[in-house]
């Protein structure tokens, strides 16, 4: 329903208003106010301040901690690390980057088994982003040039399809060329 929106850019415009607006009715709010309506300085107890100050400081504690540590689970690195910590069975991929292009190990790939991306540049700064079928981003890794060895993520892919592999480093002239495909299919 809202896709015309979105592709357009509109909606991020729509967005952007929807939430600035209700910030600039309390600003002009509070300014006018102090400034039209009852210029006269503040005879409030600023004790009773103090109360509302610690209760909002202990709320935007409570919610950043509380968001930080439910989506950790979520995150790329975490999510390798625990991979690579079970005994599954992961398959290895090795990849290249060279401006621009990559070269992928293996590029017909399985439902719902682990996948080791490692990955490298040749020549300059890269990156190795794979986007689902239907347009999301899942991961990507920056290839750095000149490392020791390859940087690594595990990845279990859900639905078969193909997923579009994408440089999201500016690499120079055909950096916007510079993507590949992969092929998830259905387990045996
Ligand atoms: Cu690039």
């Amino acid at each position: 329903m809202f896709d015309a929106l979105f592709q357009s850019g509109w909606g991020a415009y729509a967005m952007m208003l929807f939430m600035l607006i209700p910030f600039l009715c309390i600003f002009f709010y509070v300014v006018i106010r102090k400034s039209i309506i009852d210029p006269s300085p503040s005879t409030a107890d600023k004790k009773s301040f103090k109360k509302f100050e610690y209760l909002w400081m202990g709320l935007v504690v409570f919610v950043f901690v509380t968001v930080n540590v439910a989506s950790i689970q979520f995150m790329p690195t975490v999510i390798t690390a625990n991979a690579a910590a079970s005994d599954e069975n992961i398959f290895d991929v090795d990849v290249s980057a060279v401006s621009w292009s990559y070269d992928i190990s293996e590029q017909t790939l399985e439902v719902g088994r682990p996948i080791r991306f490692s990955a490298k540049s040749e020549d300059t700064m890269h990156s190795f982003a794979v986007y689902h079928p239907d347009g999301r981003m899942l991961f990507t890794m920056m290839l750095m040039p000149k490392m020791d060895g390859p940087t690594s993520l595990i990845y279990t892919f859900k639905d078969p399809g193909t997923y579009t592999v994408r440089c999201l480093e500016y690499c120079g002239l055909s950096h916007h060329d510079m993507r590949d495909e992969l092929t998830l299919v259905a387990s045996n």
